[in-house]
C-alpha cells in the first residue's frame, strides 16, 4: 500500500513525516524523485499538481486535494475520470478561514487602517463609529467555509446573507440562490465576501457590473470587497478602477489572478487595498494528514469516502 505526495510548491518532507505519523503502515513516497514502482501507488495527495502526473499512476484508487479548493487539480485535462477526488473539509481549516473573514470584516467595519495611519502620524482623531447591526455582509459561496463565517458574523450582530447555487435555510442568515437571486443579494450588501470555488461559472464574477450593483446605503457610502475564494474570480483592473472612482470603498484580497502577486501590481501599494499572500486558511500537515488517513481507512473498510468532489459542478 503506497501513498504519493505531488507537491511541487510545498515542503514535501514535512508532509511525508506527518503522513507517516498518521498512517504508520503506509509506504509514503514523494514525486518526482521518490516515485518507486508506480504500480504500487494506491493513493495520492496533491497541491498544484503539474498535468500528466496523476495520469501516470495506473492503479490509483483515490486522489486527495490537500486544500478545500480543487481547481488546480481539475485543470489537468489528462486527469483519469474514474478516480474519486476527495477535498479537505476539516474544522481546523474552516476555523482558520472564519478567523480571516471575521478579522477583515472587523478591520473595515472598525476602520482599523485609518486608526493605524493616525497613530503613525500621532493624530488623536476619535471619529464617529457605527454598530455591526448597521452593516450588511453578503457571502458568495455558502458552503462549508461560507456557512461558518456567516454564523460567526451573525453572532457578532452583522446583518448577514449568503448567495449559493442552491438555497440554504440557516437561522438568522438570509439566503439567495442562483442567477435569479444575484442582483437582490448584491443590492443589500455593504461588505461582499467571496468564498466561492473557482469554476467556469464563477470566473471574473467580481467585476465592474457586480461592483456597481452593491449597496451604497452602508455606513461608508460605498461597498467593500473581501476575496478569499480564488483570484480567477476577480477582475483586478475593474477593482482598481472602482477604487479610483469611489464605486468601491476598500478591498481585502488574499487571492490573485497571478500568484505570487507580481511586484509591479498596483494592488501592493494601493492605500485602499489590504493584500494578504493566500494565507486565509493554511492546510496544517498534521491535521490534514490525519484527515486523509481517516478517509483511507473508511475506503479500506468499504465505507463511502466523504467530501468527494462533484466533477460536473467543478467543486
Ligand atoms: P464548498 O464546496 O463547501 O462551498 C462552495 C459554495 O459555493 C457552495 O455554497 C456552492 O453552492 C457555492 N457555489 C459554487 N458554484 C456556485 C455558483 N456558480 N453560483 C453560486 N454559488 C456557487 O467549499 P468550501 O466552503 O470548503 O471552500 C470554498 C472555497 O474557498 C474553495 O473552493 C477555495 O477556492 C477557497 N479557499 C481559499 C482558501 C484560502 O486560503 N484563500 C483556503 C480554503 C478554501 P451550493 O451550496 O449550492 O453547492
Ligand atoms: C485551499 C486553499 O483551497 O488553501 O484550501 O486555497
Amino acid at each position: 500500500m503506497a501513498f504519493l505526495f505531488i507537491l511541487p510548491t510545498w515542503p514535501v518532507a514535512v508532509w511525508a513525516r506527518a503522513m507517516r505519523q498518521a498512517a504508520p503502515a503506509m509506504d509514503v513516497r514523494a514525486w518526482p524523485d521518490g516515485l518507486g514502482n508506480i504500480a504500487d501507488i494506491d493513493y495520492a495527495a496533491a497541491w498544484l499538481p503539474p498535468p500528466n502526473v496523476v495520469r501516470g499512476l495506473p492503479n490509483l484508487k483515490v486522489l486527495f486535494s490537500l486544500g478545500a479548493g480543487v481547481d488546480a487539480i481539475l485543470n489537468d485535462p489528462t486527469l483519469p475520470e474514474n478516480v474519486p477526488i476527495v477535498r479537505v473539509n476539516d474544522p481546523d481549516l474552516t476555523g482558520r478561514m472564519t478567523e480571516y473573514v471575521v478579522l477583515h470584516v472587523l478591520l473595515h467595519h472598525r476602520q482599523q487602517r485609518r486608526i493605524d495611519a493616525n497613530q503613525r502620524r500621532k493624530v488623536w482623531d476619535s471619529f464617529p463609529t457605527h454598530a455591526a447591526t448597521q452593516m450588511s455582509v453578503g457571502i458568495m459561496g455558502l458552503g462549508v467555509m461560507g456557512q461558518d463565517s456567516a454564523c460567526r458574523l451573525r453572532d457578532l450582530g452583522f446583518r448577514v446573507a449568503g448567495w449559493s447555487r442552491t438555497g440554504k435555510d440557516i437561522e438568522g442568515i438570509e439566503s439567495f440562490a442562483g442567477a435569479a437571486g444575484f442582483d437582490a443579494f448584491l443590492a443589500r450588501t455593504d461588505i461582499l465576501v467571496s468564498l466561492l470555488p473557482a469554476t467556469p461559472e464563477t470566473d471574473g464574477i467580481i467585476n465592474s457590473a457586480t461592483i456597481s450593483k452593491l449597496s451604497h446605503q452602508g455606513p461608508f457610502g460605498a461597498p467593500i470587497i473581501i476575496n478569499a475564494g480564488r483570484g480567477r474570480q476577480q477582475v483586478e483592473a475593474d477593482i482598481l478602477a472602482a477604487l479610483e472612482s469611489g464605486a468601491l470603498h476598500a478591498a481585502t484580497l488574499d487571492v490573485f489572478q497571478a500568484e505570487p502577486l507580481p511586484p509591479d501590481s498596483p494592488l501592493w501599494t494601493h492605500p485602499k487595498v489590504t493584500v494578504t499572500p493566500h494565507v486565509a486558511a493554511d492546510s496544517d500537515p498534521e491535521v490534514i494528514c490525519a484527515y486523509v488517513a481517516r478517509q483511507i481507512e473508511r475506503y479500506r473498510q468499504g465505507l463511502a469516502l466523504e467530501n468527494v468532489v462533484d466533477r460536473a459542478h467543478g467543486y
